[in-house]
């Protein structure tokens, strides 16, 4: 049966007398179908990558281009009055994760699918997702967001496991969820749930009753970590993760007839981040359990586990109180304590206990001791790994440690996204890119043809102008593609420094009130989700939606400058945002982001880089070389100095440097607090001016300073078509399909 034909008998009438929703709901149906036809990817050895989050964003386009089928329904669509980026719409983005490490996880499930290796993600099926950000009253409100349909993605398996707690037992169902490689085979994404859950319990917002575990266990990813409670929800979510996967694990080990005691032969599970780290002794547990001594289960144990490391800040180590663990999960204490008891016989010294003088659980300490690999996700961070932030154990272990640079999927960050970017390529080099990326590089060839440039440059503008009108239609905001395009969207950090970036619009609004212009608009545009129990991040939400409403109602400044925040940002609006990007943002503190990827989402679309030497920014900066990247503030060395001698004093800045002292006043100026509430505003000047932990201040003016003169550059309009080309030229290396390939050559050897 043809595709067509396919379609209408689903819908039951004709593709053209359908509605969009009735096309998705059918194209969901033929895709699934499709993929159910489809040969898993086969092999000796499996890798299970277990995640917390995977945030895999709306599936149906990109499932369509990996099955090579998207051109053709895009053209039936259309001959039938149709679009399917209309049919898109439809779709609910599942928020099955907070930023740069679940969107990680999903690129890494593509490309592991489309080098046709044995795999399978192994997580949590959240009912509602992180949250659903609303802004109301210049604040943001947390909803919840629904996702699962009658008919979705997910598929019923059938299989359940027992999962214990300590006065109660859990039966999970497991869901699956379709991975077609790029012109491949297929894996699956495994994703645990309880049919216990009662999704009536959230009463409003994003609040419930946090102890009744059977009823709320997958409604949230991390609920509100604020308080014991929440802590313990995330224990148990944890846990019941963990246990799932390697029941799965051992369960898939018998059926192939494969000995447990080979279990390192045939699985290698990759721990993303600590939360599943878990899963490390759960699975002696369950080994002991099977008649294995408990040394000889550690070691198979290790040589099966391997972690990857995605922060140093120390805050988010997760260090989990003995007291909680055994309040949820008192089986793994003994096997905890042992493991514990034996890296102590090993290395007495105190900074590399898995159990430390207050009781708490290291789970890092955990996954180096007992896993085989352990990893950074950057050059730079990898670096720092070892010198400072894990160095007792990488004088312990070195061979253990190595450095898997980031990487994203150019289906969806190209070929989906910037369908027109991604057609001129292929007209210029031919298709090659797509399988090898590095192919990219012949674009340099074009490098000083105008009529390329132009091209290029075409595409950009028509990119800007989709974005202005997909932003007046969902969120009435006038903004000019005329203008330059300046966006930073992450997650909401005061590392990331989106504080310093709202500082420049204070700069720039001062700068145009005293009748100084730029010559070309700018239009300043924000995404980003606070944590809900994470005040000063809300702070500064605040803070920019205030700076959005002055100018907008400022006649006088509005032509010239508009700061805008984009409500509720994740996967779906990333993909419109980054393709209409001139200038990418990745400004935080050298030293504190572990990579970053929408860096390498920007350049790849032909933004330029406006940076600190941070993450993989410092790969990029080597890549395109430093006159297609534009690099300000202080080093990471200078900055780890800083912490380590006590260096750093806002006030010093603040009080003898009028600029700064004007900028930051003006957080508190009497034109803001008219339109924001004081006591928001009021806190983070204080802050600002008396902690600044992630040291605004010392970086503020060589920010400014570098950003005017990237504006300035701007308007040479041959020069700045060179850069986008050579950035979109030099982004292959960051292909997810070269990350994967390298896990699996160093670590997964599959
Ligand atoms: C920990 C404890 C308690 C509650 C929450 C957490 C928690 C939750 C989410 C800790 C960390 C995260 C997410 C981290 C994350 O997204 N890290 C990013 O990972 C990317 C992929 O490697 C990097 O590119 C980014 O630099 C890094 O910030």
């Amino acid at each position: 049966m043809n595709l067509k034909q396919n379609l209408e008998q689903k819908l039951g009438k004709e593709i053209a007398h359908a509605d969009e929703r009735e096309l998705y709901y059918a194209l969901l149906g033929v895709t699934k179908e499709l993929c159910a036809g489809k040969e898993e990817n086969q092999g000796a050895k499996k890798i299970y990558y277990i995640s917390a989050e995977f945030l895999i964003g709306k599936l149906l386009s990109n499932n369509l281009i990996n099955l090579g089928l998207y051109n053709e329904v895009n053209t039936l669509l259309a001959e039938n009055g149709k679009s399917l980026s209309a049919v898109e719409e439809v779709e609910p983005e599942p928020s099955l994760g907070n930023g740069g490490l679940g969107r990680l996880a999903a690129c890494f499930m593509d490309s592991v699918a489309t080098l046709g290796l044995n795999g399978a993600g192994i997580g949590l099926n959240y009912h509602y997702g992180l949250f659903r950000q609303v802004f109301a009253d210049n604040k943001q409100k947390e909803e919840k967001n629904p996702w699962i349909e009658k008919e979705s993605w997910l598929c019923n398996t059938g299989i359940h496991f027992p999962v214990q707690f300590r006065d109660f037992t859990l039966q999970s169902t497991l869901y699956d969820i379709d991975v077609p490689g790029y012109e491949s085979g297929l894996n699956k994404l495994h994703l645990f749930d309880v049919d216990t859950l009662d999704e009536n319990m959230v009463w409003e917002g994003i609040s419930f009753d946090k102890s009744q575990i059977a009823r709320n266990l997958t409604l949230f990813l991390y609920p509100d970590d604020s308080d014991r409670a929440g802590h313990l929800l995330r224990i148990y979510q944890q846990y019941f993760m963990v246990s799932n996967g390697a029941q799965l694990v051992l369960k898939e080990m018998d059926e192939k007839g494969y000995d447990v005691r080979k279990l390192y032969e045939h699985a290698v599970i990759q721990i993303n981040d600590t939360h599943p780290s878990m899963v490390i002794p759960e699975l002696i547990r369950l080994l002991g359990e099977r008649g294995i001594d408990f040394d000889e289960a550690a070691e198979i144990v290790t040589k099966t586990c391997a972690y990857t490391n995605h922060t140093i800040l120390a805050e988010a180590l997760e260090k989990w109180p003995v007291e909680y663990l055994e309040e949820v999960v008192p089986q793994l204490i003994p096997v905890i304590r042992r493991l514990d008891e034996k890296a102590k016989a090993l290395y007495p010294d105190e900074r590399v206990a898995i159990i430390d003088q207050e009781n708490r659980v290291h789970m890092a300490h955990m996954d180096m001791h007992y896993g085989f690999s352990v990893n950074g996700v950057a050059a730079l961070h990898t670096e720092i790994l070892k010198n400072s932030e894990l160095k007792p154990f990488y004088d312990i272990y070195p061979e253990k440690f190595n450095n898997k640079t980031n990487g994203i999927t150019f289906r969806r960050w190209l070929m989906h996204c910037n369908p027109a970017l991604a057609s001129c390529i292929t007209e210029l080099i031919g298709e090659g890119w797509k399988r090898d990326a590095k192919e990219l590089e012949k674009l340099l060839a074009y490098k000083e043809d105008p009529e390329v440039l132009g091209r290029m440059a075409a595409i950009k503008r028509e990119n800007k102008q989709k974005l202005c009108d997909y932003l007046k239609e969902t969120q009435g905001l006038e903004i000019s593609a005329d203008s330059v395009f300046d966006i930073q969207v992450k997650r909401l950090h005061e590392y990331k420094r989106q504080q310093m970036n709202a500082l420049y619009a204070i700069y720039k609004y001062k700068e145009i009130k005293a009748g100084r212009l730029p010559k070309t608009p700018i239009t300043m545009i924000f995404g980003a989700k606070a944590a809900p129990a994470y005040t000063l991040a809300k702070d500064i939400i605040h803070f920019i939606l205030c700076l959005q409403k002055l100018i907008e109602n400022d006649p006088q400044v509005s032509p010239y400058l508009k700061v805008v925040m984009v409500e509720n940002y994740n996967v779906t609006k990333a993909s419109k945002l980054i393709p209409a990007c001139d200038i990418s943002e990745q400004i935080s503190l050298a030293s504190k982001e572990a990579s970053g990827t929408g860096n390498m989402k920007f350049m790849l679309n032909g933004a330029v880089t406006l940076g600190t030497m941070d993450g993989a920014n410092v790969e990029i900066h080597d890549l395109v070389g430093q006159d297609n990247i534009y690099i300000f503030g202080k080093s990471s060395e200078e900055v780890i100095k800083l912490y380590d001698t006590n260096g750093y004093h806002p006030e010093q800045y603040y009080d003898s440097d009028t600029t700064i002292e004007e900028l930051v006043d003006f957080i508190i100026s009497k034109e803001l607090i008219r339109i924001g509430d004081p006591e928001n505003l009021c806190r983070l000047y204080k802050e600002l001016i008396s902690k600044d932990w992630f040291m605004t201040l010392l970086d503020v003016k060589d920010y400014i300073a570098v950003k005017e003169k990237m504006l300035e550059d701007y308007e040479d309009r041959a020069g700045w078509e060179k850069k986008m080309l050579v950035n979109t030229a030099k982004a292959g290396y960051f292909s997810s399909d070269r990350t994967i390939a390298e896990y699996n050559r160093d670590i997964w050897k599959l």
